[in-house]
């Protein structure tokens, strides 16, 4: 039986960039998430008798959420569930589920890279029938849905058992309890050389993956240990846990320092890599050799052709602006299209569709193909291994040449986390104000060629998005970008991306902070975060 309760709107469920995150206790208020899905549902038309695919990170309260999602896809008049067992889905399996199986679209609980636990984040982000994010046409009307929404449809369906595979009947709706894993590690086999990246690993081939107690851990034990035979071991932290064991899931060099530190050492594996709470963010260490994810992004593109998946080439390649521009020179020589998009998987969508770009990739860890519709963790290591067993050399070896051929762009992120929202706003408002009169002035010694606030004239669908961050160009290519985050839940983060471009060899083996010192000084100057954020430092640097 479904039942229509009657709710109240509640004022903040504008998604951000990734869907809609909140602390738990935000989420635990009463029919708060049950408005924001009836939101979705309400922004949607058609889906009767479809099929919705649900599944999550695991993180804490992604149980709950999910049977109430599953009764109120019964209630909304879905035809069909298919759910991840004990709710797990990787956002990569989900969007790759969502397109082997021609679901309407499917609701992905998570929130991503922050931490877990009963006072920590959660989210809920919606995927459309292509498997990719929702776009922001979409997300808009989500948003002006749930200013006035007053009722929610749910069925009365009791607990759904998640643990069990199978099909169960939810009040006429069907549910189908999936492995998560299975489908997306076919997938992976058909793109890549198992049989190299096997011969490698039975060579002695030593890697570390740490899941970070997050939604890979099972992903990487099945297609790491068990298909490719990696000795047991490699993949580490591979219990997904509602509070991914205390720590924050995010592969970066401050939250995976452990396996950057192993990976620095002197008896280090060849290979280390992480991945984050939902599986699509990834961290690549070589021996001895950090590889940025705007690096990864670049040599990724330029050695794809050796992975069967490949082999035909590129269409294009698609990064986001804060993203170096070190695929860009890939591009170039391969005579295939580039595109910056602004922040946010969602923008690459319409490309892939298109078919004008195979490979994407942004500074945030994340790197994916037109294999799904998300960026995806596991797909860039296993990209990784099948260049690494082709090419026969490490990924130091394959780092130094790709910089000897295409130049070296020297590239930093640097997060102001928590800061006093208006103090962020502050400064992005004055910033804004002064682009106009930057260009031809000269900071620590560098004229700024332009400077402007990024918009995407999206070439598919001729879409435009405005602010999307502010650029300060330099003469010579270098660059400093500022924005505000769009995945925090307390307070405001502001993100410093700079670039410097390095073509001589000979300065190619400079430390990066210091290769940025004044370019970064120089930031400070034009934008005043000192003064504006009263902090000091940044805390986090990528
Ligand atoms: C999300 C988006 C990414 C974006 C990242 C950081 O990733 O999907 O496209 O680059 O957030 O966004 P921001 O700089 O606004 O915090 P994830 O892994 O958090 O879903």
């Amino acid at each position: 039986m479904t039942r229509t309760v009657e709710t109240k709107p509640f004022s903040d469920q504008k998604p951000g960039t990734s869907g809609l995150r909140k602390k738990v206790p935000v989420f635990q208020q009463e029919h708060y998430a049950e408005n924001f899905i009836q939101s979705v549902f309400d922004s949607l038309e058609g889906f009767q008798g479809q099929t919705l695919v649900i599944g999550g990170d695991g993180r804490y309260f992604n149980r709950e959420v999910i049977q109430t999602a599953i009764a109120m896809a019964a209630g909304n008049g879905f035809g069909r569930v298919i759910v991840g067992q004990g709710g797990i889905l990787s956002t990569p399996a989900a969007s790759h589920i969502i397109r082997k199986y021609k679901a309407f679209g499917g609701l992905i609980l998570s929130a991503s890279h922050n931490p877990g636990g009963p006072h920590e984040d959660f989210g809920i982000k919606y995927n459309a029938g292509n498997g990719g994010p929702a776009p922001e046409k979409l997300t808009d009307a989500i948003f002006e849905r749930s200013k006035t929404i007053s009722r929610f449809l749910i069925a009365d369906i009791g607990l759904v058992d998640l643990d069990r595979l199978g099909f169960v009947d939810a009040g006429g709706m069907e549910v189908e309890v999936v492995d998560p894993v299975a489908d997306y590690a076919e997938l992976m086999e058909t793109l890549f050389d198992f049989d190299a990246i096997r011969t490698m690993f039975k060579g002695g081939f030593r890697m570390a993956f740490d899941a970070m107690h997050a939604v890979t851990g099972p992903y990487a034990k099945e297609i790491l240990e068990k298909r490719l035979g990696a000795p047991a071991g490699t993949a580490r932290n591979f219990v997904p846990l509602p509070d991914f064991g205390g720590h924050h899931p995010d592969p970066n060099l401050v939250h995976a320092k452990a396996l950057y530190d192993e990976m620095m050492g002197d008896d280090a594996p060849d290979f280390g890599a992480a991945s984050d709470g939902d599986g699509d963010r990834n961290l690549v260490i070589g021996r001895s050799i950090f590889i940025t994810p705007s690096d990864s992004l670049a040599m990724l593109a330029a050695n794809a052709h050796l992975a069967p998946g490949y082999k035909a080439g590129l269409k294009g390649i698609a990064r986001s602006m804060p993203t170096s521009g070190a695929a860009d020179r890939v591009a170039e020589k391969l005579g295939i299209g580039m595109y910056e998009t602004p922040t946010g998987w969602k923008f690459f969508g319409n490309l892939l569709d298109a078919g004008m770009a195979t490979i994407c990739g942004e500074e945030s860890a994340g790197t994916g193909s037109d294999h799904v519709r998300e960026k995806d963790g596991l797909w860039a290591v296993l990209l990784w291994l099948n260049i690494l067993a082709m090419r026969g050399e490490s990924a130091r070896e394959i780092a130094t040449k790709h910089w000897a051929t295409y130049g070296r762009n020297y590239y930093s992120r640097h997060d102001y986390e928590e800061v006093e929202t208006e103090a962020a706003n502050r400064l992005m408002t004055e910033l804004r104000g002064r682009l106009a009169a930057l260009p031809g002035t000269a900071v620590r010694g560098m004229k700024i060629a332009a400077a402007d606030d990024f918009a995407y004239h999206d070439p598919v669908d001729g879409s435009v998005s405005k602010n999307q961050g502010i650029r300060v160009m330099f003469e010579g290519g270098s660059r400093a970008v500022f924005r505000l985050s769009g995945t925090g839940t307390s307070g405001a983060t502001l993100r410093l991306y700079v670039e410097r471009y390095e073509p001589d060899p000979a300065h190619h083996d400079l430390d990066t902070q210091e290769a940025l010192s004044e370019l970064i000084a120089a930031a400070d100057d034009i934008a005043g975060i000192r003064r504006h954020t009263g902090r000091e430092k940044p805390s986090v640097i990528t």
